[in-house]
């Protein structure tokens, strides 16, 4: 056999995890108007506006709620995007990732 025969590996566990989850947060301010959250939360992660007022409310009354869970990049894309609309109109407004447990 050559150097460069490939040989087939042995005792290798069965390739089934998946990529982990990032959930993003969306965080309460006294400031942003809550239409105007409301706003971003269906231009930005596709919520009906019954959805997107039920996140926002758990979010001000609570001070924050978990939005959406996605793949680290969409979950980080999204997140920033949706802040920087926030930032455009002058609001504070600011969602955040962190990893699913
Ligand atoms: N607390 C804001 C207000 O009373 C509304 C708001 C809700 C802002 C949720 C941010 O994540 C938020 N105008």
């Amino acid at each position: 056999m050559s150097d460069t025969a490939i040989k087939p590996r042995t005792n290798v566990e069965p390739r089934t995890e998946r990529p982990r989850l990032h959930k993003v947060i969306l965080h309460n301010d006294d400031y942003t108007p809550r239409e105007f959250v409301v706003t971003v939360l269906m231009a930005e992660f596709g919520l009906t506006e019954d959805q997107a007022h039920k996140v926002m409310i758990t979010a001000h009354r609570l001070g924050c709620c978990v939005v959406a869970v996605f793949t680290r990049d969409v979950a980080e894309t999204k997140a920033t995007r949706a802040t920087d609309a926030g930032r455009a109109m002058g609001f504070p407004l600011l969602f955040t990732t962190e990893p699913e447990e």
